[in-house]
């Protein structure tokens, strides 16, 4: 596939799954009506801590080679930015160490990630005055979107590496996006675009019932 082409859904994806979770969100599954309190608790409401780390995505693993993977940042930018990984990994690194939530309800505390932070990238992309949206694009087709604010805070890393080893394929290697404060699904595995807009653009999740803004402590499961 040439890199600028659009990047279509994997024919692979597992439709009976996508229709399972879309149904539960139609339902409203999962929703115990509690807000959460962040300087009190430590596990937001309706979740459950888990010790080992799920995998989670669409039926599809798509393999991508160190050599083959590039990330773009792009769209309402002075400075389009296009990276290869070694490029990548000579920007200057951050680790940081954060909590996870899934909408399916699992939790796992203190991961250790090691990337760049997302703010450090968007700098180099210098956004234009109108920029106010992000739509990330993953090698799998997948697609989720935030506002630009929500990207560039101190804590959201794209991150290359968890507990001192490469991200491994299934967790979404060689590059994924992590945003702490929100529900995982936010957090785009094998990411390859970053597209900086003026109007918000739901992504996978965000048009088939989940929450557009996806906050676990209002636990916005749901949109
Ligand atoms: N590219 C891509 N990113 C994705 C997904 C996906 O299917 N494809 N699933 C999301 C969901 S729903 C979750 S909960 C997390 C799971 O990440 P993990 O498998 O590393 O736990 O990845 C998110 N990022
Ligand atoms: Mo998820």
């Amino acid at each position: 596939m040439a890199e600028d082409e659009d990047i279509p859904l994997s024919g692979g994806i597992r439709q009976k799954l996508v229709d399972t979770k879309r149904a539960w969100a139609r339902d409203g599954r999962l929703l115990t009506g509690t807000q959460g309190d962040p300087t009190r608790d430590r596990l937001p409401p309706g979740q459950t801590l888990v010790k080992d780390w799920p995998v989670l995505d669409l039926g599809v693993q798509p393999d991508v080679s160190p050599e083959r993977w590039r990330l773009r940042v792009e769209g309402l930018v002075q400075a389009p930015v296009r990276l290869t990984l070694p490029e990548f990994m000579a920007l200057p690194q951050t680790e940081l160490v954060n909590d996870i939530h899934c909408v399916t309800q699992w939790s796992r505390y203190d991961n250790r990630w090691q990337g760049v932070r997302a703010r450090d990238l968007i700098e180099m992309a210098r956004p234009k005055e109108e920029a106010r949206f992000v739509s990330f694009t993953s090698y799998d087709g997948y697609t989720t979107n935030v506002p630009l604010a929500e990207f560039t805070r101190d804590e959201v890393l794209l991150a290359h590496s968890w507990e001192g080893e490469p991200l491994t394929r299934q967790h979404g290697g060689p590059v994924r996006v992590v945003l702490p404060r929100l529900y995982f699904w936010k957090s785009p595995k094998w990411v390859t675009r970053i597209e900086l807009l003026r109007e918000d653009r739901p992504g996978f999740w965000e048009v088939r019932g989940y929450h557009n803004n996806g906050d676990p402590w209002a636990e916005e499961r749901y949109g």
